[in-house]
């Protein structure tokens, strides 16, 4: 469906609809937990909405202009794919000029990938994009959604206290009491509020009694209008080693039929074996064309390609050192990068870089 026919459904809350200074702030429902409901099998799927008022009556409390966007059928968050991070791209910039703001109501399965596609696909960003969801269904009792998307609309409406510009101007995840950068949120848990981590790289908020930014960690507004990107590389893979990997696998991985770009999830710094079947395996990948992107398998540090004999040979064959990158964010760079068609050297140098802060340099 064209993001243009989607309607959009005012909320009624304290801000009246022409008190002018009052942020207008776009709700973005696209599935996840928290809009899920039991069906008759016992197990929890995706529902429309409605009328989120009805279901959160707090909303009435909130001093913004709301509206709300339904996507025509939401999913489970692990439905998610490449084409519905281009659609919701494709949806902000449609109604970028109208809002101050926007959240993203999605699943927590996937959030993590669906911020970091957002990141790169959405170049220039000058307002905030907030995902959020919940662990609970809002129409559960004990529903951590109220305070998801309460504490989400107000990052979305927040500016700086005295030149009244743009606080966040970054694609984020909050979730329970932390506001994580696109490019560095990481699920950590599946039975916990606490879902989300910041992986390598500070929380950009913190919400406790009051909500308080981490000015010196949060993007700078950019100098140039935003530009929406049409085009993701889908032919990428993710190679995860462990001990034992055979050369059938990693042969029928690098070996698949239209394969662009491959997360190679390493050891520690970026090590591998350098047993020659493998480090053949690589060379062979590479000589077809395949960018590999090193990125390591343990949650902390960073990728230093070279430092053990382990993988001494990375850089002669080409590998591309993830540094500090989440898997998450490596596998949403490759498709980017990959989608925009450029030559070796240029791709190289875009995969090397920080594009959106999701390494550190
Ligand atoms: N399976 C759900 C989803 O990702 C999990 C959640 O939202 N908490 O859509």
């Amino acid at each position: 469906m064209p993001a243009a026919n989607l309607p959009l459904l005012s909320l009624p809350t304290r801000a009246d609809s022409a008190d002018a200074a009052a942020p207008r702030l776009l709700i973005i429902y696209t599935g996840g937990t928290v809009g899920m409901a039991v069906n008759g099998s016992g197990e929890l799927v995706p529902m429309q909405l409605g009328r989120l008022d009805r279901s959160m009556p707090e909303l009435a409390r909130l001093p913004f202009r709301l509206s709300l966007l339904s996507l025509p059928a939401p999913i489970d968050s692990s439905n998610v794919t490449p084409a519905d991070w281009l659609f919701l791209a494709q949806l902000i910039g449609q109604h970028y000029a109208d809002f101050e703001g926007f959240v993203v109501l999605h699943g927590t399965d996937t959030m993590a990938y669906s911020a970091a596609a957002l990141s790169y696909v959405l170049e220039h960003l000058g307002k905030p994009v907030v995902f959020t969801g919940a662990q609970v269904p809002v129409g559960a009792s004990r529903s951590d959604a109220q305070r998801n998307l309460i504490t989400a609309l107000e990052i979305a409406a927040a500016c700086h206290p005295r030149a009244r510009t743009v606080r966040v101007p970054e694609v984020c995840v909050f979730f329970n009491d932390i506001l994580i950068r696109g490019t560095r949120a990481k699920k950590v848990e599946s039975q916990q509020f606490a879902a989300f981590k910041s992986e390598n790289y500070p929380p950009l908020a913190r919400a406790g009694i009051s909500l308080d930014f981490d000015d010196k960690s949060i993007r700078l507004l950019p100098g140039a209008p935003l530009k929406v990107h049409t085009t993701l590389e889908t032919g990428v893979a993710v190679l995860r080693l462990f001990p034992g990997i055979t050369e059938a696998v990693v042969g029928a991985t690098l070996g698949i039929a239209g394969l662009r770009g491959c997360v190679l999830e390493t050891y520690g710094s970026g090590n591998a074996p350098t047993a020659p079947w493998f480090l053949r395996c690589l060379a062979e990948a590479r000589q077809r064309g395949v960018w590999l992107l090193n990125v390591s398998q343990c949650e902390e540090g960073r990728v230093v390609q070279g430092k053990y004999e382990t993988s001494a040979r990375f850089a002669e064959l080409g590998i591309v050192g993830g540094d500090d990158i989440t898997t998450e964010a490596a596998v949403t760079k490759l498709m980017f990068v990959l989608g925009l068609g450029l030559g070796e050297q240029p791709t190289r140098e875009l995969l090397m870089q920080s594009l959106r802060g999701e390494i550190t340099s």
